[in-house]
Order: structure tokens, then C-alpha cells, then sequence
């Protein structure tokens, strides 16, 4: 492997752990806590998960190790899309599993759940894990957006783990992966396999959160790194005065990333979907708004601005939402095969005209067909809209184009408007950790060994105070289903984790709103800079804004 100056350097980084986690396995003890319910639909899921449903929240603290020993050989698998820190989980994990005992093994599964299906595993030695430490990425196994659902798939996944003599089996994922391993853990349970399943929660969209997960893994590294750059094109756009630039950042439905990005950056605009469906704001709507602060903009002389739009803001639309609620009902069982087999665009506009209801058929007809063809791209295995191929940016800033020529013509707009669109998503997902990342997620993988050693099952690696030191972070663990309800995905009802939207009374959302139509008007750009690890510790040590305000 070919070393970069800063690989190495980060090599020498000692990831920090929770106090109550330094003191050597042997003085790390379990207290009970509360037992749980899941944030909805209770009946449903409790009689889905018989075995893995109700259980009691846990918190790890110093003290006598009461677990039983006994050898563990532990599956690893990094799940869904990449963000940064996943390597750090597996080597927190790594090196509670040798602490504990050198005889213990750890096996990383390939390519995400499709791994264990597969059969196709690494063992890992010190070597190898010495190699990843605090780097970005997820290279080190690969990842995968396989969905763990069908009988025959658990019982392979049973077979592979029978045959390495797995006693668990460690999932890194999001919302869905982290729905995979609950509903695993419970496969598991109910067949009496002895395998435990640990879930840790990762996701750069940072909508994996709740009253008890305060932050998922890699959304503080990958917000910063979208920041930057924002930061940095906000320069630009001060320095030439002749763009306003539509930068759309991933996020998929949640608009947690574009939150947080715009309370670095405070930009003219940034769109919140959340609040768009609460107001249940049209699309011509929203282009208004945009060119309400060009034109102000303009018209004092500055045709240049930063327009910040979330990558999941056409499912909050609720015209739009619907509209792809019917095509993906449309598309549900066979009916994406016979869609595809159509010959050409003609015969699957003629298709989708006879599927959609009148409504929701004149919003499609105005979209341009480039868009229109976007949104009848494949679903990913969780059956949801690939929503970082559809672009929003340009749909936008297309409708803003139209809105102001209508303005010109009333004569009330008096400027220019020359507009660049950007997407940001891939750039941060496997940057290196941030030191509040890499501390984060070494933790979670640390954290996740002793859960596996006390032989928790269906539970979440929890780590939380971390708007604290990491001296006063807290570690433990919490039922997965606590999280779950259920949803209608691809046609079905099915139990999943719900996901956390962004709080339209929560302190974030309500700071950003007490300064925005400053923001539209003024220039009142702030730059971020990029990611430092190695100084001050008010420089190199912050947490996200979004973690300080909650
Ligand atoms: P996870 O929910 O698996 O963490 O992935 C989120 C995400 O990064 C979204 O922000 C984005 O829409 C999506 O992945 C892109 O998926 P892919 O990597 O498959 O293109």
C-alpha cells in the first residue's frame, strides 16, 4: 500500500475511549436499566421479535467483569454506504476481542451481508488491522446494500456461522442495515444458533438518532468535508460576484447533512425537507422563495449567491412524494421487469399515464424528461428511490431561471442570474475520520465486543454525551427494536427503523431559522476550512453544530 504523509501520521493517533472503558476489560461491569418499548406500532413488532422484543437498556461502568469466558469468534460486515470511522469500528472491535483473550477471532465478511451469504471472509490478524487504523473508507472488507430478509438467506447465514463456530455476528449499517441485524438477531434467537448479532450505528445522512443514539458515525467527518468545500465555493462565488452556485448534498431523507452544512457555512439559501412538507410547500412555491433572495441580491448589485439543497428534498415535496409513492406502487412485484422490458420512453410514458392518478400524472408532465426519466431509475434492495441520481439541483435552479424571467418581465428584477450546479456526497463519505470520529467509532467497536462478551443479542452499540470530552462519554447498549414501526416499503408492510427527520422545533432547525433571511439577502458567508487533527483542541476536537445545539 502506497502511504500518503498523512496516513502515516494518523497511524499514530491513539483513538480516545469512554472513561468508563479505560480502565482494562477486566474492570468494566453491566448495569440495568429501563425495559423498552418500540416508538410505535408495539403489538405488531413485539410479535414479530417475540424473543428479542422489551429488553432492557444497558450501561457499561467501572467495576468487577462478571461475563462468562469462553472463546469468540466474531463475523464482522461494514453495510449500506460508506462513512468515515467504519475502520475504526472494526478496530475498537479487534482489540477489546484480543484484550479479552489472543485466542478470540475476528472475521470480516466481504462486500457487505452479501458476505455472509457467500461464505467470503478474511481473518484478521494485528498486521492487517495496524493498516486501517484512523483511515477513511471501507476498503478493508467492503461494503454492500444486500437485504438479510428471506428464510433461505438465514439459514445459509446460519450454516456459515455454524461452520466457523461464529458466537456473533457484528453489523455496521444504517437505518436499514441495523433493521437487517434486528431481524436477524431474532432468526438467531428463535433457532436457538447461540450466534448473537450487535448492531452499530453508521450513517453519514445522520438520521440514525434518537433520544439515545445522539449521532451516527461519519456525519461530523463528512459534514465538515462538505462544509469546506461549501465554504470554499462561497469564497469563489465573493471573490468573482457572477455565479450563484446550487449545491446539492447527499442526505437521503433526512436534511440533517444540509442543516449542518448550512450552519457552518450560513448560506443565502438551504432548503430543510422537513419543513417543506410541513408547509406543504409546491415546488413553484420553493423556486419562489429562491428567487426572492436573487432578486434582492441582484437588484442591490450582487448576482451571486449559495443555494444549499438537501438530495431527498423532492420526497418532502408533498405533490412529488406522492407521485413517487404511486410510481413505486407502480413498479411494486413484476411490474419493474415489464417496465423495462418496454421498448422505448414512449411506450413507458404511455405505461406510466395508465398507472399514476390524474393528480399526480400533471405533476409529472411539467418535469423535464431528464427528471422524469430519474425518477424511474432502479431502487436500491431497501426499495427506496436512489435519490442522489435524481437532480434536484438543476431542477431548481431551472424553475428559478423561469420564475425570474417572469420577474424581469413585470420589471421587478433588474439582475443577472448565471447558475452552477454541484453534488456533493461521494467527496465525504470516505474522508478520514475526524478525531471526533475516530474516537466515536473506535469506541463503538470497543463497546460492541463488550456487549457481545455479556452476551447481549438485537442490540445497538451505544456510545452518548458526546457533545462531552470523550472522558465523559458514556457506553452501552440499547434494544434495536426500541427504534422500530412499521412502514410500507416496495408494496409491503414491513417492520422498520424509523428514521429521524430533522426537528422543526429543535435547536438546530430553530437557530437556522432566526438567521436565514439575514443570510438571503446579506453576504454573510463563514468558512469552515478543512478538517485539522493535529492542534489546538478548540480547533482540531469540535463536534458538529448540530450536536452542540441539541
Ligand atoms: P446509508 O444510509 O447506507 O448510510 O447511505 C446513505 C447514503 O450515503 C445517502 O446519503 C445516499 O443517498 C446513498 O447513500 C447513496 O447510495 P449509493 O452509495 O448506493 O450510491
Amino acid at each position: 500500500m502506497n502511504l500518503s504523509p498523512l496516513q502515516k501520521a494518523r497511524y499514530e493517533y491513539v483513538p480516545k475511549l469512554p472513561g468508563m472503558l479505560r480502565n482494562g476489560i477486566a474492570e468494566i461491569c453491566v448495569q440495568n436499566g429501563e425495559a423498552t418499548t418500540s416508538v410505535a406500532d408495539q403489538d405488531k413488532i413485539k410479535s414479530l421479535f417475540p424473543n428479542t422484543y422489551g429488553k432492557n437498556e444497558i450501561t457499561f461502568a467501572k467495576g468487577s467483569n462478571t461475563s462468562v469466558a469462553k472463546k469468540q469468534v466474531v463475523g464482522v460486515i461494514l453495510s449500506g454506504g460508506q462513512a468515515p470511522g467504519g475502520h475504526n469500528v472494526v478496530c475498537g472491535l479487534y482489540d477489546a476481542l484480543k484484550a479479552t483473550d489472543r485466542n478470540n477471532v475476528l472475521l470480516g465478511f466481504k462486500g457487505g451481508p452479501s458476505g455472509l451469504i457467500d461464505d467470503d471472509y478474511v481473518e484478521f490478524d494485528d498486521a492487517f488491522i495496524d493498516a486501517y487504523r484512523n483511515t477513511g473508507g471501507f476498503d478493508i472488507i467492503g461494503s454492500g446494500r444486500t437485504k438479510l430478509e428471506t428464510e433461505d438467506q438465514f439459514k445459509v447465514v446460519t450454516e456459515v456461522a455454524k461452520k466457523h463456530g461464529l458466537t456473533a455476528i457484528v453489523i455496521i449499517g444504517g437505518d436499514d442495515s441495523n433493521t437487517n441485524a434486528a431481524v436477524l438477531a431474532e432468526y438467531m434467537a428463535a433457532n436457538n444458533t447461540g450466534v448473537q448479532v450487535i448492531g452499530c450505528p453508521k450513517t453519514i445522512d445522520g438520521d440514525l438518532k434518537n433520544e439515545d443514539i445522539e449521532a451516527s458515525f461519519g456525519f461530523d467527518t463528512a459534514t465538515k468535508t462538505y462544509s469546506e468545500l461549501i465554504g470554499n465555493i462561497e469564497r469563489d462565488a465573493n471573490s468573482a460576484k457572477k455565479y450563484w452556485h446550487f449545491i446539492k448534498v447527499m442526505g437521503r431523507s433526512a436534511s440533517h447533512v444540509a442543516l449542518e452544512c448550512a450552519l457552518e457555512t450560513q448560506p443565502n439559501i438551504c432548503l430543510i425537507g422537513e419543513e417543506v412538507a410541513a408547509k406543504k410547500m409546491s415546488l413553484s412555491q420553493i423556486a419562489s422563495q429562491i428567487a426572492d433572495s436573487v432578486e434582492k441580491r441582484g437588484n442591490a448589485g450582487n448576482n451571486f449567491g449559495v443555494a444549499i439543497i438537501p438530495e431527498g428534498i423532492v420526497e418532502f415535496v408533498p405533490e412529488f412524494s406522492k407521485l413517487i409513492a404511486e410510481i413505486n406502487e407502480l413498479l411494486a412485484g413484476s411490474n419493474t421487469e415489464k417496465f423495462n422490458a418496454l421498448p422505448d420512453w414512449d411506450a413507458k410514458y404511455a405505461f406510466i399515464e395508465n398507472g399514476l392518478t390524474k393528480e399526480s400524472m400533471a405533476v409529472f408532465a411539467i418535469l423535464p424528461q431528464l427528471i422524469q426519466q430519474q425518477l424511474f431509475l432502479e431502487r436500491d434492495p431497501h426499495g427506496n428511490v436512489q435519490v442522489s441520481l435524481i437532480e434536484s439541483e438543476k431542477l431548481l435552479s431551472a424553475l428559478v431561471k423561469d420564475e425570474l424571467a417572469k420577474r424581469k418581465a413585470a420589471g421587478t428584477y433588474k439582475g443577472k442570474f448565471g447558475a452552477l450546479h454541484h453534488f456533493f456526497g461521494y467527496e465525504g463519505r470516505c474522508a478520514f475520520p475526524s478525531n471526533f470520529d475516530a474516537d466515536y467509532c473506535y469506541s463503538l467497536g470497543y463497546n460492541a465486543f463488550m456487549l457481545i462478551q455479556y452476551g447481549y443479542t438485537g442490540y445497538l452499540s451505544k456510545v452518548s454525551n458526546l457533545s462531552k470530552p470523550a472522558e465523559e462519554w458514556v457506553a452501552g447498549g440499547m434494544p434495536i427494536t426500541k427504534m422500530m414501526n412499521i412502514e410500507r416499503r416496495t408494496g409491503e408492510d414491513k417492520p422498520v427503523i424509523r428514521k429521524a427527520l430533522v426537528e422543526l422545533d429543535g435547536a438546530p432547525f430553530k437557530y437556522f431559522a432566526a438567521h436565514r433571511d439575514q443570510w438571503a439577502v446579506e453576504t454573510a458567508f463563514t468558512y469552515p476550512g478543512a478538517i485539522q487533527d493535529n492542534g489546538p483542541s478548540e480547533v482540531c476536537d469540535i463536534t458538529t453544530i448540530t450536536l452542540a445545539l441539541e
